[in-house]
């Protein structure tokens, strides 16, 4: 499985019917790695790193489809899977590349081709828990430096939904921002800024309308050369048309503009990153119809540090904000100064990341168990599938 002529086999066959093409190389040249984030600090963590192969240089990986990568080195874009060896030591799913990984990539001679033999580690990372039955960690972003948390104006607004959206942002290590899009379509956008920013303390937010080219200039500031910035939130809020509106032109198509196909109005069918000229660098990513959180207790206590902070001055240290006596939350509700809302949307939060940690605990029992527990775990690996609404 290690054998670099095996591993182009299967890329070779793999590359055939899945609409996987890399650019030729005519745009290639104007297109260094410092365009898509590469800096010092990048070349460090690149030789530091342990080189299981020769010939491998950086490169990042800039799209994800079924079993294939989209990478970008200095010498341009190849497609590239991971070695066999790879494969057979990665034990979770989330050791896997992901879209905004630094790689070490060993470019196949003669080829548009690579190898990925390893990944740098991570600055951010950002996880949710993959659809399935089975507890997994799925990576929908790595090193991030900015995460906008686009919201529609319309039918489309919902603060829990932002409020869910925060802890895992915040557990990410990137910095959230969060985009109220379709500002045109709404008449009292400020007041649900005002709303929004009670439920998100410490994040900066904005509403904005491509349409009518509102709000480019509060951008600004998290627009800068070198800088990664992703853009999540529900299929239609308006995701990738922010990204061509930043552009200024088009690089994504955006519902309703191509044709529907059978599966409706899904446009974005996987993470991709574009650099676009400013020199920072954005990543489009599929509408979720629900984010997953996956072990983000930090995150949460972050996103609701109001409710932390009431919590820490309640009476009892381990007050469950029952029926206690001198419960500072409890308080804060009667008066008025913490929403129901938002107590309920922080309570849901918690009851799902303790149940999902129970559920992680009772596969990694099962697992020890097991007699042939990496074989377990590769089996598990199942293949990051394309993630449609
Ligand atoms: N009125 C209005 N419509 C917008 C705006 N931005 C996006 N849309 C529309 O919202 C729909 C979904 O946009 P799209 O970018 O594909 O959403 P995505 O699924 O989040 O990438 C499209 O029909 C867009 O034309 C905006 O600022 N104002
Ligand atoms: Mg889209
Ligand atoms: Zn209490």
């Amino acid at each position: 499985m290690n054998n670099p002529q095996e591993t182009a086999d299967r890329l070779g066959s793999a590359s055939g019917g899945n609409g996987f093409a890399p650019d030729t190389a005519g745009s290639d040249a104007a297109c260094t790695l410092g365009a898509f984030g590469w800096n010092e600090q990048w070349q460090t963590a690149f030789e530091a790193a342990p080189k299981p192969a020769a010939g491998l240089v950086p490169a990042r990986v800039t799209a994800q489809f079924t079993n294939q990568y989209r990478v970008r080195c200095e010498a341009g874009e190849l497609a590239a899977e991971v070695s066999g060896k790879f494969q057979f030591q990665a034990s979770a799913r989330g050791d896997y590349p992901a879209v905004g990984d630094w790689v070490l990539a060993q470019p196949l001679p003669g080829e548009r081709r690579a190898v990925i033999h390893g990944v740098l580690p991570r600055r951010t990372a950002m996880i949710r828990r993959a659809a399935g039955s089975v507890p997994e960690e799925q990576v929908i972003g790595a090193n991030i430096d900015t995460l906008f948390i686009v919201n529609a104006l319309n039918g489309d607004y919902n603060v829990s939904k932002i409020e869910r959206y925060l802890v895992a942002a915040w557990e990410s290590g990137a910095s959230p921002v969060v985009l109220l899009t379709k500002a045109d379509l709404c008449d009292d956008a400020g007041r649900r800024v005002a709303e929004v920013e009670s439920a998100a303390p410490g994040v900066p937010v904005h509403a904005v309308s491509a349409l009518e080219d509102q709000g480019r200039g509060e951008l600004a500031p998290y627009l800068r050369p070198g800088r990664t910035i992703a853009v999540t939130g529900s299929s239609g809020a308006g995701k990738s048309t922010l990204l061509n509106w930043l552009a200024g032109e088009e690089r994504q198509h955006v519902q309703g503009v191509r044709e529907d196909d059978a599966r409706g109005r899904h446009t974005t069918t996987h993470r991709e990153l574009f650099p676009l000229p400013g020199g920072f660098i954005m990543m489009d990513t599929p509408g979720m119809r629900e984010l997953q959180l996956w072990d983000a207790g930090d995150g949460r206590q972050e996103a609701f540090s109001d409710i932390e902070a009431l919590a820490a001055s309640c009476r009892f240290r381990d007050c469950k904000h029952g029926a206690e006596l001198g419960c500072a939350v409890k308080q804060a509700l009667r008066n008025g100064s913490l929403d129901e809302r938002r107590y309920a949307s922080y309570k849901k939060t918690g009851r799902e990341l303790a149940h999902q940690a129970k559920k992680e605990q009772a596969v990694t029992k099962r697992a020890k168990k097991s007699a042939d527990k990496r074989l377990a775990a590769r089996e598990n690996q199942a293949r990051p599938a394309i993630d449609y609404d």
